[in-house]
């Protein structure tokens, strides 16, 4: 897949508002965004280093992914999400080695990139997103 970096780390919180005080004020980090997906039921807020973010996740369901994700396992890190390029291509590739996809064609993520998700059967227990950013730098 050759992933051009780390595009996000999720980070699932109970609350941004409880959150941010320790990015903003101990690590010195700016929130630029803060957004709901309400297709996935979270609200989310992203903080940029260097090439990554850092997307807290605050659920608006309890039946939403991070919602049952905060009931099982208590807050943490959800998801590591790498940036790669022709994100369908990839994603046929994926399946072609028998990874086990959440979802099999991309769809419209927060910031408005392209996103799909690799299940944590698949990849050692760390739920994995792909990304793609049609605008991003490199591929102008
Ligand atoms: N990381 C690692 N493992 C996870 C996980 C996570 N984030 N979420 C669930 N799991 C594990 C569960 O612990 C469970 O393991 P065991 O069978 O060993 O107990 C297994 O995956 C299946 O979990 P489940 O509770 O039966 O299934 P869920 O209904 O919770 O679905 C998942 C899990 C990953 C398929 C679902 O959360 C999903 O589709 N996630 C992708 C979408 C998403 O997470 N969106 C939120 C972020 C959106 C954004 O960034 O904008």
């Amino acid at each position: 897949m050759k992933p051009t970096h780390i595009e996000h780390i999720g980070i699932a919180v109970n609350s941004i508002a409880d959150a941010l005080p320790f990015y903003e004020k101990v690590l010195g980090l700016k929130c630029y965004n803060i957004e709901e997906v309400a297709d996935q039921k979270v609200k989310t807020a992203f903080f940029m280093i260097g090439q990554t973010k850092i997307e807290l996740l605050e659920s608006t369901d309890p039946e939403g992914p991070v919602g049952k994700f905060i009931e099982k396992r208590g807050e943490g890190i959800h998801h590591i999400a790498f940036a790669v390029d022709n994100l369908e291509e990839r994603l046929r590739e994926a399946e072609a080695a028998g990874i086990r996809l959440i979802d099999t064609a991309p769809r419209k993520g927060a910031e408005g990139l392209s996103i799909a998700f690799i299940h944590p059967k698949s990849t050692f227990g760390v739920l994995t997103e792909l990304c793609e950013d049609k605008n991003s730098e490199h591929k102008k």
